[in-house]
Parts: structure tokens; C-alpha cells; sequence
């Protein structure tokens, strides 16, 4: 016999995007309940994103969990483009008044976490087999396996913040979703290492060697990037080869300063763009990497997950207290109409910035006369800033 549990919200995933859904539920007065396929402390433990748009940080401070951001985030007004080594500022205050906060996701993850803490609320971690079901009716449920017990946690709203790898998404029937995809040809191979940052801001880099970022945590720790096969494994990167082509792709002045130290996380990420659409199905809602990917070049991930949410919060909030669907029905295409402009603006970041191998001379003389057109206008530099700083966060 399962064990029977119950709330008013499942959420599946204590990602980012479960995580801020869960503590604006809470703040709401709304019991949720968090299942988490991973240990606790690996979740923690997880380096991705870096980059907050300010409406991200709106909600983090909606969320009550800000405080430290405020205090340890970096505020970037701009940031460098480097091309076969010759650099040009995109000053974001300049070009739209805005400006992003360096803030990594794991420190994001870690405030979630406390917060929830603090509440006394559940993550139920390790949570084995999940899977939703009744998703049409009025009592959904969902049942899971944990340290060898058997689960029915019954509740009136699956939230799907299990990531792209989750079950969430594929409880839809086939016929009922629409998915759209394009898988890059590269991947971006990552390190975290303790050095001083080449710059007081993040470069992209294109070259001829292939694409390459420096970005950082602090002013001590550095996230550096470059394009890779996306089939290789990290073994094939020892720390000097990484350093080796990190330096060759910009210019010789930043190579000077590039500060060797050992890595301390090395890792390979597929560069791939999806969407699914609807981001409903009865009452299961998706939000976050479940519903879509960006490739990182735009740094949108984390910050599209954190929109969905803001988006998704409120829908839940006018159902479940005052059983205003209204917000709830047109929850799926609020959140498609900003995902797309983000994956169109990654999309063209990823384009325009990495090393095509196919060989297509055609494309490429594109690609060099669109980054050359970029270093000249300023009307270009503009749609670049406007989209990296964050479209405006409509939400309803
Ligand atoms: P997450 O963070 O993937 O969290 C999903 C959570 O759901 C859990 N889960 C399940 N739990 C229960 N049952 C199941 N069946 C489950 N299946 C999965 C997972 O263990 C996990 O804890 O999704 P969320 O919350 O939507 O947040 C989205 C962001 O994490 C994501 O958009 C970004 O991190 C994307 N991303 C990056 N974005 C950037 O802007 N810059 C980056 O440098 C960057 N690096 C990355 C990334 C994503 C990566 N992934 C997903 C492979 C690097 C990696 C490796
Ligand atoms: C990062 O710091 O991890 C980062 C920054 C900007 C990106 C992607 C990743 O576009």
C-alpha cells in the first residue's frame, strides 16, 4: 500500500525554477511540496549560469531570497566582444539605461534552499520513479519511490521543474505537444578555476580557432569557456590545452593576463535550442528547462526559467485562492511569446560568435560582415544590449 501524502502544488524539480516556485507559493499562503530525483547536496553542488537580468533579480527579491545577492553580486554595465583579438565595449547603461548582476546560479540555488529551509518546508530528495497521473481531472496525483517505500502524494496542480531529462514534459500525449529543435554542431567546454578575471567584464570571444568566453563568480574565481566537438570527453581537455586555446582565441594583451590555476569543475554542455509547446497540459504546467533549452552564448537560461515562474506564480496564486482560472489559461502563451524572443536572440548570439565546422565559405563571409557591421553600429549594438539586459517581463 502506497503512502498517501497531500498538498496544493506538487513540484517536481528543485532546480531553479521549482525552487523560486515554491518559495513564492509559500509566501502566498500556498502549501507546496518539492520532489527531487538527486541528493540534496548534488543539486547544491551544480555549476551552470552566471548572468541575472534585473526583472531576475525582481523576483528573487519578490521571493524574499536577494539579501545576499545585493551584497556579494557584481554589477556589470557592459560587456566585451572580441573578434580574431580586436575588442569593442557593448555598454549596456549607455544603450538601454540597464544592467546584469554576475550572481552564479549555485549561489541562487543555496539562498533557495535556506530559504526553504527556514520555512520548514519539504524537498523531498532522492525521490525515485516520479511520475504524474490524472493529469485531466481535478485531482491530479503524483507517485514516487523513496528509500524503498511507495508514495501517492495527491494534490490539484503538477508543476513540471524537472529540467530538459524530466518526466514531466513527456506525461503529455504526442499528439497534444508540438517540440521544435535544433541541436548546434559544437559544444562548450567549462572550467571554474580560483584566478583573477582577465577583465572587469565578461568577453566573448570569436575566432578562427572557434568561440571562447571569460566569465567569472568573483574577483577571484573565473568561469572560462570554449567551443569543443560535443562529443568530447573532458579527459581530451587537460587544464593546459583548455588555457592553451582560451589564450589563442583573444587577443594577446588579455592572453597576457590569463591566470593559469589548476580547475576545480570541467564539464562538457551540448549546445542545443528547444521549445514545447503547450507549457500546459490540464493541471500539469511546465516552467524552466523542462519546457525549453537555449544554448548559453545569450546567458538566458536561468533567467527564461525565472520569468516563467514569475509568470506562472501569480496564474497559481489567483486559481488556488479565489478560482480565477483566467491567468492559468493563458499562462502557456504569455511565457511562449518571451521564450521565443530568447531563443531567437541565443539562437543569433550562437550564430554569430561561434566556429562553424561544416566549412561553408558562404556563411561565413555572412558572419564576418555581420560582426564587422556590429563593431559599427550603433543601432545593432543596441538590439544586442536590449536583448542581453532582458526584454520587458510581461506578465499577463
Ligand atoms: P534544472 O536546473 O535542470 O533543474 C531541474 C531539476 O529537476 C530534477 N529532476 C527530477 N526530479 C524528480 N524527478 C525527475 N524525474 C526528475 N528529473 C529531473 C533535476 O535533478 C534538477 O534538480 O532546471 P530549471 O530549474 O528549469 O533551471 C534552468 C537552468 O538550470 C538552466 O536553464 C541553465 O542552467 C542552463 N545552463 C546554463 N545557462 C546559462 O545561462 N549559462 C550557463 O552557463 C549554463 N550552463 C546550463 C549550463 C544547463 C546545463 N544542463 C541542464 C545540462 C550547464 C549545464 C550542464
Ligand atoms: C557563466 O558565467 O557561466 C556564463 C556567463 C555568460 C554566458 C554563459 C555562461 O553567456
Amino acid at each position: 500500500m502506497a503512502k498517501q501524502l497531500s498538498t496544493r502544488v506538487a513540484i517536481v524539480g528543485s532546480g531553479p525554477a521549482g525552487l523560486l516556485l515554491g518559495q513564492l507559493l509559500f509566501r502566498a499562503g500556498i502549501d507546496n511540496l518539492i520532489l527531487e530525483r538527486r541528493p540534496l547536496s548534488r543539486v547544491l553542488a551544480r555549476i551552470r549560469a552566471g548572468v541575472l537580468e534585473e526583472s531576475t533579480v525582481r523576483v528573487l527579491e519578490e521571493a524574499g531570497v536577494a539579501e545576499r545577492l545585493h551584497r556579494e553580486g557584481l554589477v556589470h554595465d557592459g560587456i566585451e566582444i572580441s573578434v580574431c583579438g580586436e575588442r569593442r565595449r557593448i555598454d549596456f547603461a549607455t544603450l538601454t539605461g540597464k544592467h546584469v548582476v554576475i550572481y552564479g546560479q549555485t549561489e541562487v540555488t543555496k539562498d533557495l534552499v535556506a530559504a526553504r529551509e527556514a520555512a520548514g518546508l519539504p524537498i523531498l530528495d532522492e525521490a525515485r520513479d516520479v511520475l504524474p497521473v490524472d493529469l485531466e481531472s481535478d485531482r491530479p496525483k503524483v507517485l514516487f519511490r523513496r528509500h524503498g517505500e511507495e508514495f501517492e502524494l495527491a494534490c490539484e496542480i503538477v508543476a513540471g521543474c524537472d529540467g530538459f531529462h524530466g518526466v514531466c514534459r513527456s506525461r503529455i500525449p504526442a499528439e497534444r505537444l508540438k517540440t521544435f529543435e535544433r541541436v548546434y554542431p559544437f559544444g562548450w567546454l567549462g572550467i571554474l578555476a580560483h584566478a583573477r578575471p582577465v577583465s572587469d567584464e565578461l568577453v566573448y570571444a570569436y575566432s578562427e580557432r572557434g568561440f571562447a568566453l571569460f566569465s567569472m563568480r568573483s574577483p577571484t574565481v573565473s568561469r572560462l569557456y570554449v567551443q569543443c566537438d560535443p562529443n568530447d570527453p573532458v579527459e581530451a581537455w587537460p587544464d593546459s590545452r583548455v588555457y592553451e586555446e582560451l589564450a589563442a582565441r583573444v587577443g594577446s594583451d588579455l592572453a597576457a593576463r590569463l591566470e593559469r590555476a589548476p580547475s576545480v569543475e570541467k564539464s562538457v554542455t551540448q549546445m542545443r535550442s528547444f521549445v514545447a509547446e503547450p507549457m500546459r497540459f490540464g493541471r500539469l504546467v511546465l516552467a524552466g528547462d523542462a519546457a525549453h533549452i537555449v544554448p548559453p552564448t545569450g546567458a538566458k537560461g536561468l533567467n527564461l526559467a525565472a520569468a516563467d515562474v514569475a509568470v506562472l506564480a501569480r496564474a497559481l496564486i489567483a486559481f488556488l485562492r479565489e478560482g480565477d482560472a483566467r491567468l492559468l489559461d493563458r499562462y502557456s502563451d504569455v511565457a511562449l511569446a518571451r521564450v521565443w524572443k530568447a531563443e531567437r536572440f541565443s539562437w543569433w548570439m550562437t550564430s554569430l560568435l561561434h566556429k562553424f565546422p561544416e566549412g561553408d565559405p558562404f556563411r561565413d563571409r555572412l558572419q564576418r560582415a555581420e560582426l564587422e557591421y556590429l563593431f559599427q553600429s550603433e543601432a545593432m549594438q543596441k538590439v544586442l544590449a536590449e536583448n542581453y539586459t532582458g526584454l520587458p517581463l510581461a506578465l499577463s
